[in-house]
């Protein structure tokens, strides 16, 4: 079957700029949450109900395609992720800072299709920042083309990570031994709070790599396409190659900087997807 990425992507961004505006309702935060899986994984009505206009969207126009959502499989239902065209959805990554009211956040769509992801398209109504790639065809900010920058070492790198929606023992120590292992080599640390958006910051230049352990293919699908069509690399921590239902990613501007974070820093094997 041929599919006709164009289509889909235009189809897509529609469907994602009409939801950016269920966040921007929300500008100074939004208080009323509920707990998933522990005190710091959370979720709003905003996250259901982008999550369901996408879905909606996308499968009245594309009957046959599959869907893995974070909210839709935290309520349940299976994480199917074969050959057939997937939309993989975070409705609100970043939904700590959605909740406080700290400006990233972002609706994050990635397209896969035989496994791999086609498209990707990355955006934080609240500051107006659109990412989207489509594959072969490069990456965009708000329409711009961009690219990773040439960064080799850690040392002239600007790196991010995060804490994560995890608080078990086990993560905290490798978080807390991975922060103090970067603010020891890199050259500047920083911790956006939306895995999508630190993905981005690779693309765009602004930061040179990013990694995460106990992230979901949710967090990640669209970020892989828009870091590799922006000239960047996306692996698995440890230096294989990535696995988007690995619950693990490093994403770097260049392949040399991606290996010496990987043969630096502790690593964690989560649950997979
Ligand atoms: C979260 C990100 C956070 C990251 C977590 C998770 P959610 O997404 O915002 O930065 O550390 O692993 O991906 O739960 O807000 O969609």
């Amino acid at each position: 079957m041929i599919h006709d990425i164009g289509e889909y992507f235009d189809t897509a961004l529609a469907l994602v700029k009409a939801a950016g505006n269920l966040m921007t309702e929300h500008v100074s935060g939004c208080k009323k949450f509920e707990l998933k899986s522990c005190a710091i994984d959370l979720v709003t009505e905003v996250d259901k109900k982008v999550e369901e206009t996408l879905i909606n969207g996308l499968s009245n126009k594309y009957p046959t395609h599959k869907f893995i959502g974070e909210e839709s499989v935290a309520e349940g239902t299976k994480c199917d992720f074969t050959d057939d065209p997937t939309w993989i959805i975070d409705p609100v990554d970043g939904t700590m800072n959605f909740i406080h009211g700290f400006p990233n956040s972002s609706i994050s769509v990635g397209l896969c299709i035989n496994k791999e992801s086609v498209l990707g398209i990355i955006y934080n109504p609240m500051l107006n920042q659109l990412f989207t790639a489509q594959k072969g065809k490069g990456a965009f900010y708000n329409d711009r083309q961009i690219h990773v920058s040439n960064v080799k070492l850690l040392k002239e790198a600007l790196v991010t990570f995060e804490a994560g929606t995890s608080n078990a023992e086990e993560k905290r120590q490798v978080v807390f031994q991975n922060f103090e292992i970067m603010v020891r080599n890199a050259h500047g640390v920083r911790c956006l709070g939306s895995a999508a958006l630190n993905m981005a910051m690779v693309a765009l230049g602004g930061a040179d790599v990013n990694f995460e352990f106990g992230i979901h293919a949710w967090d990640i699908c669209a970020g892989d396409i828009l870091v590799r069509e922006a000239g960047g690399v996306c692996i698995d921590p440890a230096g294989g190659p990535f696995d988007i239902l690995s619950r693990r990613v490093l994403c770097a501007s260049t392949p040399e900087l991606a290996q010496e974070v990987a043969s630096t820093i502790v690593q964690l094997y989560p649950e997979r997807d």
